[in-house]
């Protein structure tokens, strides 16, 4: 089935590229139950033409984390389901069939935070700010975010923000790696356009090599992560595509890598 635009999600091809957009700006795209649903039924039903998907949310803000006015009494057993929903759903971003690259803006807080960093590539610009207020809330990250978040600024970074309630702004969170692009106020969703161009170009079983062997590769003990490579390699430079994008390069026909 066809992915839908739902009220607080809309959708949209772009030629090869997905447009996904939270649309909730009057709760500051606050993450409820529903829209993380929504956000996994939609990177699980991606048209096969999609070659690259944009995520960006409506509004002021990125996202707002999870919506608050949810967070009931729950007890251990519902608290730990819904984590795992959360889970569940930000795999099928960060391991759907395409790269993603967020534009961020403005908040990304909490469960925004641990959406973004489901993401392949972040691009903010300057009005984007960086928090995790679980610390100060109670409670603790349960979207992904004790696992991807020190992988893209470290585990000590994390501590501190969720100790002191420390915000990043765009240029400290660019440094820290939050995001690998920053851009003037109102042009993360151009840049994150351009690279998703550039992304949808590329060989698809590179891509895949990417979202979906490399992150393994790097969990890996080196023996074994020498051995996958190698693997994926093979794989990748099998492909007719692979032999005819680098006989083109031979013959000249092909862009040389510029440092423009
Ligand atoms: C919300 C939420 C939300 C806004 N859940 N309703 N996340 C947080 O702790 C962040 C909470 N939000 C904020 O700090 C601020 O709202 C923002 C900095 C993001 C934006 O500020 P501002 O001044 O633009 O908006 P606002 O006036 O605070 O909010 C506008 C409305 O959105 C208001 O509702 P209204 O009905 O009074 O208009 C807010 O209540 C509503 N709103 N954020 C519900 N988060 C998998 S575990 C993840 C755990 C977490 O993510 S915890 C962190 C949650």
């Amino acid at each position: 089935m066809p992915p839908m635009s739902s009220r607080d999600l809309h959708f949209e091809m772009l030629g090869d590229v997905a447009l996904i957009r939270l649309t909730r700006p009057s709760k500051r795209n606050a993450l409820s139950d529903a829209l993380v649903l929504a956000l996994r039924d939609l990177f699980e039903n991606l048209p096969a033409a999609a070659r690259a998907a944009v995520l960006d949310g409506e509004g002021e803000h990125f996202c707002a984390g999870l919506d608050l006015s949810e967070l009931k009494e729950r007890d251990a057993g519902a608290g730990l389901h819904h984590s795992r929903m959360w889970h569940a759903a930000l795999e099928c971003v960060q391991y759907g069939p395409v790269p993603v690259v967020a534009a961020l803006h403005g908040a990304v807080v909490g469960g925004g935070l641990e959406l973004a960093a489901a993401c392949h590539i972040r691009v903010a610009d300057d009005t984007t700010f960086y928090a995790l207020p679980e610390g100060s809330r109670g409670i603790f990250v349960g979207g992904g975010g004790a696992v991807r978040i020190p992988r893209l600024i470290g585990a000590a970074r994390m501590t501190d923000m969720m100790l002191t309630g420390r915000v990043y702004d765009a240029a400290e969170g660019e440094r820290a790696g939050f995001a690998q692009y920053l851009v003037p106020a109102g042009q993360a969703r151009g840049k994150a356009l351009e690279l998703a161009q550039r992304i949808a170009q590329n060989a698809p079983l590179t891509n895949y090599a990417l979202i979906h062997a490399l992150p393994r590769i790097a969990e890996q003990p080196a023996d074994q992560g020498f051995l996958t490579e190698a693997l994926m390699a093979a794989i990748a430079q099998s492909a007719p595509e692979a032999k005819a994008r680098v006989r083109a390069f031979l013959d000249g026909k092909a862009d040389k890598v510029r440092k423009d």
